[in-house]
Parts: C-alpha cells; sequence; structure tokens
C-alpha cells in the first residue's frame, strides 16, 4: 500500500524576503580592514562569568523546585512551571553540556519529530511551526522544536539552568512520627566528578534544598532513570517494573496518565516513569514527553496550592 503523499502546509515555511539589515553596517570591504572590538583584560571576562555563576549558586541553594533533567519532559515542565507561577524559584540540573536530551533528533538520527494530537497544542503555545496530518504533526526539525522551547525556558528570569552539573543523590528526611521518607532536595557534582568517583576518592558534591523534585531523567544514557534507581538502592521503593518493549499506542497515554509523584516530595514524568512502572516505551513519537511534562508541572503546583 503506498503511503500518502506528504502534504506540506503552505503556512509551514514563512516566506522571506532577504533584507540587508546586519547588526555592524560597514559601508566599504575596506571599512572591516579598520575594525576593532572595544578593549578587554582576560580577568575581567573571568569574573564577568563566575561572579554570575557563584551568585546563581547561592541563590539557588534554596530553591522552591528542582527539575532534574533537561529532556524533553524536564523542559516542558519547567516552561508551564516558569509560566505559571513567575514566584517559584526554578533550578534545572542537566548532566549534558548540551541540553536537550533525546529530543535533538526525531529517532535514528532522523531530523524531523512526530507528535501525536493532541500535542500539537504544546507546539502552538511555544510557538513551534508543524507539518499537519491526519492524527499527528511533524516539526521539520526536532532541533527546532528543542531549541525554541530551551530559549523560551531559560529567558523565565525564575529559572536558572546548571548544565554539565549531575544530581548524584538525594536530599531526603524522614518524618520522626510516620517514619514517611520526603525527598527535599538534591545532591549534586560536576558531570565529569560524578562519572569518576570510582577512580577519586572524596570529591565531595554540593547540595540545593527544594521541598519538591521532579526527576525526567529519561531511561537512556549513564545517569538514565537516576532517580528512581536511587529510590530503590535506599529502599524507599521495592523494585523497578522495568521499560518494557516498544508499544507507541500504548506508551504515550499511560506516561501522560500516571505522571505523578512517586515518594512524598519526588515527582517523575517522561520516559523515567517507563522504568518505574514497567510501561512500554514509545519510540520515535514526542507527544508524550511534552504532555507528561505539562501534567507534572500540574502535580509540581499543588504541593504549592496546598
Ligand atoms: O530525553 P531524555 O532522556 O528524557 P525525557 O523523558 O525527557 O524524554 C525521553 C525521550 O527523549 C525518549 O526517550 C523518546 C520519546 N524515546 C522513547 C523510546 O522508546 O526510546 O532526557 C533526560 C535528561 C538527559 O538530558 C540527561 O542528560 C539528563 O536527563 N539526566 C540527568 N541530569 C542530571 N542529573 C542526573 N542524574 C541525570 N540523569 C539524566
Amino acid at each position: 500500500m503506498t503511503p500518502p503523499a506528504v502534504t506540506v502546509e503552505k503556512n509551514y515555511v514563512p516566506e522571506f524576503k532577504a533584507t540587508k539589515t546586519v547588526p555592524i553596517s560597514t559601508e566599504s570591504a575596506t571599512a572591516w580592514e579598520s575594525f576593532k572590538f572595544d578593549h578587554i583584560r582576560e580577568s575581567t571576562v573571568s569574573r564577568a562569568m563566575t561572579k554570575r555563576y557563584f551568585a546563581d549558586l547561592d541563590k539557588y541553594a534554596e530553591s522552591d523546585v528542582v527539575i532534574i533533567g533537561a529532556g524533553s519532559c524536564g523542559l516542558s515542565a519547567a516552561y508551564v512551571l516558569a509560566k505559571s507561577r513567575p514566584d517559584l524559584k526554578i533550578a534545572i540540573v542537566e548532566a549534558g553540556v548540551a541540553p536537550g536530551g533525546g529530543a535533538w533528533l526525531g529517532g535514528q538520527l532522523f531530523s524531523a519529530m512526530v507528535m501525536r494530537k493532541p500535542a500539537q497544542k504544546f507546539l502552538d503555545e511555544v510557538g513551534v511551526p508543524y507539518e499537519e496530518e491526519d492524527t499527528y504533526v511533524v516539526v521539520k526539525h526536532a532541533a527546532l522544536f528543542t531549541s525554541t522551547l530551551l530559549s523560551k525556558v531559560l529567558l523565565f528570569p525564575n529559572v536558572k539552568l546548571f548544565n554539565a552539573t549531575t544530581v548524584e543523590d538525594l536530599i531526603t528526611r524522614v518524618d520522626p512520627v510516620s517514619g514517611e521518607l520526603r525527598v527535599a532536595g538534591v545532591v549534586t557534582n560536576w558531570t565529569l566528578v560524578s562519572m569518576h568517583h570510582d577512580d577519586q576518592s572524596c570529591m565531595d558534591p554540593n547540595t540545593i534544598n527544594a521541598p519538591v523534585v521532579l526527576s525526567t531523567t529519561g531511561h537512556d544514557g549513564p545517569f538514565g532513570a537516576f532517580s528512581v534507581k536511587r529510590l530503590v538502592s535506599m529502599t524507599a521503593i521495592e523494585k523497578l517494573g522495568g521499560m518494557r518493549g516498544l508499544d507507541m499506542k500504548a506508551a504515550e497515554d499511560v506516561i501522560v496518565k500516571r505522571t505523578r509523584e512517586v515518594v512524598p516530595g519526588l515527582i517523575v514524568g517522561g520516559m523515567e516513569l517507563s522504568e518505574v512502572d514497567g510501561a512500554n516505551r514509545m519510540g520515535p513519537t514526542f507527544g508524550a514527553m511534552a504532555l507528561s511534562g505539562e501534567h507534572a508541572a500540574e502535580v509540581v503546583l499543588q504541593v504549592f496550592d496546598e
């Protein structure tokens, strides 16, 4: 059966008119020869970076929300949270230098990203153009979705991204009366340090206190499903269900519906959840990631609405 012809929506690629607006207008080639930047000293650059970074470390040492993992689910949650509660301090901790997780490609190194309806409503909200099909939409470049979402999240003044930084443990409290364990923040280190605890001793971590943590660490990669595996190793939960085989239809509905607080203070979303519940994986379709992020944000907000 021949696949239906792909109809590219007229409005997909906006009409661009070549314009000669360049920020540094030089009337002639010779002008470039005399071009020069304003003066700078190396220490000025160093102080400009470190002053801000350490001021942020100080400011976010007490955060309202920590999001572990800046993949499609974590970034979607961060967008909803930051937009709906500008009063909340949101720290995003991402192990990679480049945030985005598995959402830079649509699947097996292909550029296009598929999202099943109604997830296109999230794309409309964030302002990502797509081609419309009958039960799904296609974003021309997965990188367009991720870069647009990332840029919107990082523009919020109440968000700080700590990338190249790994959550290597959870801060926990045990209620003296009920004995109930609650997650109360995260333990962090530079990712390169976190990856070398086996061959270097005593590289102590840093911490971020927060009343609620959202873990969206995915199922892949060196730290995949980090928080839920840590809950098992600290016997806060008995065992993981283990991610099941690929079943696109079943997987996406389950992940969105079951995004939830797994232990008090720790909400889990995205593909990390499939490891908890033994849910199927969904393969190269990303609507569930965006909507699990949206659902996770609502669960987080309930903590602050109480
Ligand atoms: O993209 P991921 O891996 O996770 P999600 O849940 O946001 O999106 C999952 C999605 O990309 C898929 O896997 C698709 C739908 N495929 C499904 C399938 O069936 O194959 O992002 C997780 C992020 C990554 O950027 C990691 O670097 C980061 O979390 N991370 C951490 N960051 C800090 N500390 C950690 N301990 C940590 N662990 C992972």
